[in-house]
């Protein structure tokens, strides 16, 4: 082992390599069994997918939660810190097609590169707890909870559309079609409908909704985001009687029901529209060619929330009308329309197109009548014209029989009230909240335990022949699930009544996997998927930290799976994290040449204020804003190159230095030398000590004059540290071992005391410094003539009289007026204090050398001189 040179310099890669070999040989991150005595803390990054290489991201992430972790560790905690891979889904199978390697074998490579990367950074994580998704010993749990689930009803089969890809073959997700095509074919993407499993989340939508409210360590933004999606609307369905409809043999009694949130609107109504697959359009569809052809037209549409609310509105006039229902003379024609979505209320709307812009553009398309009837303050109810823009503020309803002079609220309270007097409406709460689709036709993810018998139909495969493992032999070469070419794992008897039958060939959506790993991590060799004890134990999550580009699926899919394990037996809890925190990306400069081309960070040189392309220096480099690091940017800082050159306490310190966590730091070339620049300063400041210091754990001498001082200030900046990792302010944190490093490369003082008051300030020092930098605080540890390792020593204790502000200000009056004041040292002696009062500049001026008469000092308040 080599800690330093005689120059200051650490070798960097060999004492970083010790470190951790010497923790792992002294267990030091092992977690404490349930019957621990310590209170128990679960701190969890969330798990990366396995792409092959770390990014700085990742880095960030992960040093933030280690910080918690150790943190937590010296402050007698007993910590759960795991860390896996989750290693189903898409790129492995690209790899696949792409490069012919085998996706259990590329997903392998890349887990086994990536965990050397993470073990380089000096994670004080458990690995014998580690988890990969794609492994049987994990996904065999899965398809038991799924069993379990379906038990329950919380797991059901439906029909949805989805985007077919007719070329490739297969379903692509909405990410994969890029402008109506399929990412990798270009084939124009169809919409079929595909029998499919759902997971029934829009039952627990309100519990959802309601226990945010609980979650006080989640970001505000996080919790609204959530509560946007689950978007809880409050309405009321309504009954239009339909005349005009051709018959068509049945004889149910023609009648509409619509969903609306503005029934205030109702005297403003022009016309109804229903969705394309509502079943009043299908059937007038059968004697009508042209609204055939029309809803055929709007099946190749994408209905995403924002490509509806800006394509353009479209529309079949079905010859049908209902009848208004607070004015039965009035007519409202019925329309099939585009922008109507069948999964939404009841598939039917009306539209009032003076307080609604899709209904506004619709009317104005098909020349249908535009009436106010929210007037805004201040406007003539007779004059207001509705121009291109809807009307969707406050006002008073007008133009509205019985409504009018009632504000909007008034309005919908008195519609709701008539509508379910007379039976013809009732007030109805929808969720835009849909459920979890999680069919997927593809490969790589875990298999569906289902088998479909032509005898039996759907028949869940029984627990004792669980799991359903993938083959491994499978071809990609024919475009489609391989799963579906198989020639043999698809065919199996049925378990029910023993003919041949088929197996499930979807997969389960990659999310699925991570809804439930952090439960799998307190007891990863149970056999069944939890165990009782471990969870009850180790559940929630004390501080799960991750992207913000996680904030609405993965973290509202992990809260619904935790209810289901709940129903099911299996967890105690409803919410799986108590702690959030999403931490800001990693951003870099981006430079570009000329003709567009993105110039990574390492192939440029800069020269008299200028940036050139390294390979050829004289092309000058556009140097763009600061992004987020991307491969398309070839703005990308690789971290092992990093590590390499810095060591991980260097990249460690960066990551957390330079701004607040939830923001995004900008990675600079001036910013990681700083870092480096720190740490060697602090190696120096250690060792420079040698001869000023006490030997280890002697007794404390009497502290007096600068010591004394200089301890105080130790133990005040120990405590503000301890306050800002407490609340994950790292930056902040950070500041102030500046602060205290340049306190004690300041302090001067020889003697006992100093020499004393100097040891107890670097090892303290260190302490905090180590959740950060580990490796650095280890070799300074040993060079402060210790042989423990920093990892498992406790916090510092920080003797809190040292932190009562030990200074008072006293005002100083002469003759009864206020002149000045002083700062004295709290008890101070009269004498002390007379002698500091009187040589103030101030009063020395006004006593101008005249008799003191009186001199009165009332303790740390006022000092009173009279002449
Ligand atoms: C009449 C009306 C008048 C409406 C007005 C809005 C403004 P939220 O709040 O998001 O739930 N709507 C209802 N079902 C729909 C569907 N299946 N497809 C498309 N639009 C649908 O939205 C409720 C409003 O969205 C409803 O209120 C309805 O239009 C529309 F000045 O009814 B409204
Ligand atoms: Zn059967």
């Amino acid at each position: 082992m080599t800690d330093a040179d005689t120059s200051g310099h650490i070798d960097i890669s060999n004492s970083e390599a010790h470190w951790q070999s010497a923790w792992e040989a002294a267990d030091a991150f092992k977690p404490g069994t349930p019957n621990d005595p310590r209170p128990k803390y679960y701190v969890l990054e969330m798990f990366p997918y396995p792409s092959g290489r770390l990014h700085m991201g990742h880095v960030r992430n992960y040093t933030m939660g280690d910080v918690v972790a150790r943190f937590r560790r010296a402050r007698g905690f007993n910590v759960l810190h795991p860390m896996g891979w989750d290693a189903f889904g898409l790129p492995a199978e690209n790899a696949a097609i792409n490069k012919s390697v085998h996706p259990a074998q590329w997903t392998k490579t890349n887990i086994e590169s990536m965990r050397v990367q993470m073990k380089a950074l000096g994670l004080s994580l458990n690995w014998d707890r580690e988890i990969t998704t794609c492994n049987v010993s994990y996904y065999r749990h899965q398809q038991s909870l799924f069993l379990d689930f379906l038990d329950r009803g919380l797991v059901y089969r439906g029909v949805r559309d989805v985007n077919w890809d007719p070329v490739e073959r297969t379903v692509l997700a909405n990410e994969q079609v890029i402008d109506g095509r399929g990412w990798r074919s270009g084939a124009v993407v169809e919409r079929r409908s595909l029998a499919q499993w759902f997971l029934a989340i829009t039952k627990a939508g309100e519990s959802l909704l309601t226990s945010l409210d609980g979650l006080k360590r989640w970001p505000e933004k996080v919790r609204v985001m959530q509560e946007n999606w689950i978007g809880r609307s409050e309405g009321l369905t309504m009954r239009f009687v339909l005349s005009n409809v051709p018959p068509d043999g049945g004889s149910e009694e023609d009648v509409l029901e619509i969903y609306t949130t503005r029934h205030d609107t109702i005297f403003g109504a022009s016309f109804c529209a229903i969705a394309p697959d509502h079943p009043l359009a299908v059937r007038l569809a059968q004697g009508n060619s042209g609204l055939r052809d029309f809803i055929t037209s709007c099946k190749s549409q994408d209905t995403s929330e924002v490509s509806r609310s800006i394509m353009e509105k479209k529309g079949f006039d079905t010859g049908v009308v209902a009848s208004h229902p607070f004015n039965e003379a009035q007519a409202l024609p019925v329309y099939v329309a585009n922008f109507v979505l069948m999964d939404y209320g009841t598939g039917a709307i009306f539209g009032c197109p003076a307080h609604d812009q899709r209904d506004l553009e619709f009317a104005h398309k098909y020349n249908l009548p535009v009436l106010p009837v929210v007037i805004p303050e201040g406007e003539n109810p007779d004059s207001f014209a509705i121009g291109d823009e809807a009307f969707t503020g406050v006002g008073v309803l007008r133009h509205s029989a019985f409504l009018e002079g009632m504000t909007p609220e008034e309005g919908r309270e008195e519609i709701a009230c008539r509508m379910e007097d007379t039976g013809c409406g009732w007030r109805t709460i929808h969720y835009r909240l849909r459920d979890w689709g999680v069919s997927r036709q593809r490969y790589w993810g875990c298999p569906i335990p289902i088998i479909h018998c032509e005898v039996c139909g759907i028949v869940p495969v029984s627990r004792e022949d669980l799991p359903v493992q993938l083959p491994d032999d499978v071809s990609f070469d024919e475009p489609g699930n391989p799963l579906e070419n198989h020639p043999t794992w698809k065919n199996v008897l049925c378990s029910r009544c023993g003919v041949e039958a088929t197996r499930e060939t979807d997969t389960l959506d990659t999310f699925v996997d991570s809804s439930w790993y952090f439960a799998r991590f307190c007891a990863p060799q149970s056999d069944t998927p939890t165990d009782t004890e471990a969870v009850n134990y180790w559940l929630p999550v004390d501080q799960y930290i991750g992207g913000i580009e996680h904030a609405i699926l993965h973290l509202l899919y992990s809260r619904y799976f935790t209810r289901a394990m709940k129903e099911t037996g299996h967890v105690t809890l409803d919410e799986p994290f108590e702690g959030l925190f999403t931490q800001g990306m990693v951003c870099h400069e981006t430079y570009q040449t000329a003709d567009g081309r993105f110039v990574e960070p390492d192939d440029v040189v800069r020269r008299e204020g200028k940036v050139f392309f390294s390979d050829d220096p004289k092309t000058e480099v556009t140097v763009g804003p600061s992004e987020k690091m991307s491969k398309s940017r070839s703005n990308i800082v690789n971290p092992d190159v990093v590590v390499a050159r810095y060591g991980a306490d260097v990249a460690r310190w960066f990551m957390l230095s330079d701004s607040p966590p939830e923001r995004d730091v900008y990675w600079t070339e001036a910013g990681i030398e700083g870092a480096a620049r720190f740490r060697r300063r602090f190696w120096r400041l250690v060792e420079a000590a040698g001869d000023d210091l006490c030997p280890p754990e002697s007794p404390m001498p009497a502290l007096e004059g600068e010591a004394a001082e200089m301890r105080r200030a130790v133990h005040r900046i120990v405590a503000a540290v301890t306050d800002e990792l407490e609340r994950l302010r790292f930056n902040r944190a950070v500041a102030h071992i500046y602060e205290l490093v340049n306190d004690v490369a300041g302090f001067q003082e020889q003697g006992a005391g100093a020499a004393w008051v100097r040891r107890e300030a670097l090892e303290f020092l260190v302490k905090i410094t180590a959740p950060a930098m580990p490796h650095l605080a280890e070799s300074a540890w040993r060079a402060l003539g210790h042989d423990t390792l920093v990892a498992l020593l406790p916090w510092p204790i920080v003797d809190d009289s040292l932190l009562v502000d030990n200074m008072v200000t006293m005002a100083v009056q002469v003759n009864g007026k206020r002149r000045s004041e002083i700062t004295v040292v709290r008890g101070a002696s009269q004498d002390h204090i007379a002698q500091e009062a009187l040589a103030c500049d101030k009063v020395e001026k006004i006593v101008d050398g005249r008799e003191i008469r009186n001199l009165i000092v009332v303790p740390d308040r006022i000092v009173n001189i009279v002449v």
